[in-house]
């Protein structure tokens, strides 16, 4: 079973250039403290000596914490930080020239149509990101918006792991679950919020108890 499958519930996200009224650090740590399900380091924005500091900083939060450290769209950044998974967009490196450099890491892929997400599926993917599935502000020039019907019809038809993206919240993240993805990835959710601890725990929890209402039903 791959590290993906594993697991359920939050994936959350920190991003340098989204943070809120905290520094990366001080947002990572209320997050970790709550307790997501993985933990993405996206950074399009600083130098690559910044980006090597806080990565650094951020594998060891997660380390201690147990809990799965993904690094976004870099895969040298990933290998150098001894990163559990990293994480492709479309305009990434594709899959046979990221496996010469990283041969056996976890690798996810964004898509953001049916037809992206079969065509990833068909490459050597652990786990598929979809979205946006509702509109968001975080992503310069998002895709259009997906929303969750085809979220579960790519579940039911895929082998993989989906991470749904894009514009959740707490009155949206249940939805998600009941689609049947794995994962629902979150960014101002956490940084807008006022305790991101506890929206960190809230988020995570209230996908659990969807996921359960869902099993017995
Ligand atoms: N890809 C699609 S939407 C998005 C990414 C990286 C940003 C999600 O951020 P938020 O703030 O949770 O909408
Ligand atoms: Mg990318």
């Amino acid at each position: 079973m791959s590290l993906f499958e594993e697991r359920r519930g939050l994936y959350a996200i920190v991003d340098p250039a989204h943070t809120g009224a905290r520094s990366p650090l001080e947002l990572a740590e209320a997050i970790v403290a709550g307790g997501p399900a993985l933990f993405q380091y996206r950074d399009k924005t600083q130098s690559d000596r910044d980006r090597l500091r806080l990565g650094r900083e951020l594998r060891t939060l997660c380390r201690r914490a147990g809990i799965p450290f993904i690094v976004n769209d870099r895969l040298d950044l990933a290998l150098l930080l001894g990163a559990d998974g990293a994480h492709l967009g479309q305009e990434d490196l594709p899959i046979e020239a990221a496996r010469r450099i990283a041969p056996s890491l976890p690798l996810g892929r964004s898509t953001h149509s049916v037809e992206q997400a079969r065509a990833a599926a068909r490459e050597d993917h652990a786990i598929l990101g979809f979205g946006p599935v509702f509109p968001t502000k975080t992503k310069e020039r998002p895709d259009p918006v997906t929303g969750l019907d085809v979220l579960a019809r790519l579940r039911s038809e895929l082998p993989l792991p989906l991470v749904a993206i894009g514009g959740i919240h707490l009155d949206t993240i249940g939805e998600i679950a009941r689609t049947g993805a794995h994962y629902a990835a979150v960014i101002s959710a956490l940084a807008d919020a006022d305790d991101p601890e506890a929206m960190t725990r809230a988020l995570h929890l209230r996908f659990i108890e969807a996921l359960s209402a869902n099993a017995q039903g």
